[in-house]
């Protein structure tokens, strides 16, 4: 039985993204915070949207004409108990929704005081430097890079099942920070440190996500890529300790200027 498996797993996956309500596995802990909130929209809307619908087909099939009873319904100005109910459902519903989100945008946005790695990212045009405590720097120059998915990418290495605390910087216009495995991006503002946490699930070290920058920034934006290398933690402080200086791309051969302005291949 060596297909069983796989299919198990195909199977678990629709189920659990059917159960998401569509929404991408996050990578973080942070993350699983969106995930809930944007869950519990749907278990609140979808079961509010069939009553709604459910009583207009009722009422509309109940209450239709029928030959031979051609006349005006009684006529009803108001009805206070109805009235109050489609006035405090929405209100209660809104502030449920309010207190939820406010709780995950505290979650997601909660800053530790004591992270285990604190890593320094500045986004430029076009690309991105990162600088780790010890520092050594990985910059990646989309003006040395073409390729958009190319392996020469500059890598941000991090660490799995600790707190990693990112400074994040623009040395020049606005650009922003995004790893979709986070389901999340940050905006990077020139003069602004904007600082945020992640807590990488231990379940997906050694595996390799693509981040990119989601602000357009000008000419070279769409290459401005880099990929997010998780790694154990365990790994990670040897890794740390024996790379030093500064890591560049600057091999790769010079990126000729985009023919449309756009994405290319
Ligand atoms: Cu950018």
């Amino acid at each position: 039985m060596g297909h069983a498996r796989p299919n198990l797993i195909a199977v678990h996956d629709l189920f659990a993204s059917v159960i998401r309500w569509g929404s991408p596995n996050g990578i973080t802990s942070q993350s699983k915070n969106l995930t809930f909130l944007w869950s519990l929209t749907y278990y609140i809307a979808l079961p509010l949207g069939a009553i709604v619908v459910g009583l207009i087909l009722w009422s509309a099939i109940r209450y239709r004409e029928k030959p031979g009873q051609e006349r005006i319904p009684r006529q009803v100005q108001y009805h206070i108990p109805l009235e109050a109910l489609y006035t405090v459902v929405p209100i209660v519903l809104v502030v449920v929704l309010f207190v939820f989100v406010y709780r995950a945008e505290n979650r997601i946005d909660n800053v530790s005081k004591d992270p285990a790695l604190v890593v320094r990212v500045d986004a430029f045009q076009w690309g991105w430097k990162f600088t780790y405590p010890t520092g050594y720097q990985v910059i990646g120059s989309v003006a040395t890079e073409p390729s958009i998915n190319s392996p020469d990418l500059p890598v941000l290495t991090l660490p799995a099942g600790e707190t990693v605390q990112v400074n994040l910087f623009s040395d020049d216009v606005n650009h922003s920070f995004y790893v979709p495995a986070f389901l999340f991006k940050r905006d990077a503002i020139q003069g602004i440190n904007n600082s945020f946490d992640v807590n990488i699930d231990p379940g997906v070290a050694g595996q390799r996500f693509i981040g990119e920058c989601t602000q357009f920034c000008g000419l070279y934006h769409p290459y401005m890529r880099f990929w997010l290398q998780v790694m154990p933690k365990a790994q990670f402080g040897t890794w740390l300790a024996t790379h030093h200086g500064i890591t560049t791309n600057a091999s790769a051969a010079v990126a000729p200027l985009p023919k449309h302005g756009g994405r290319t291949k």
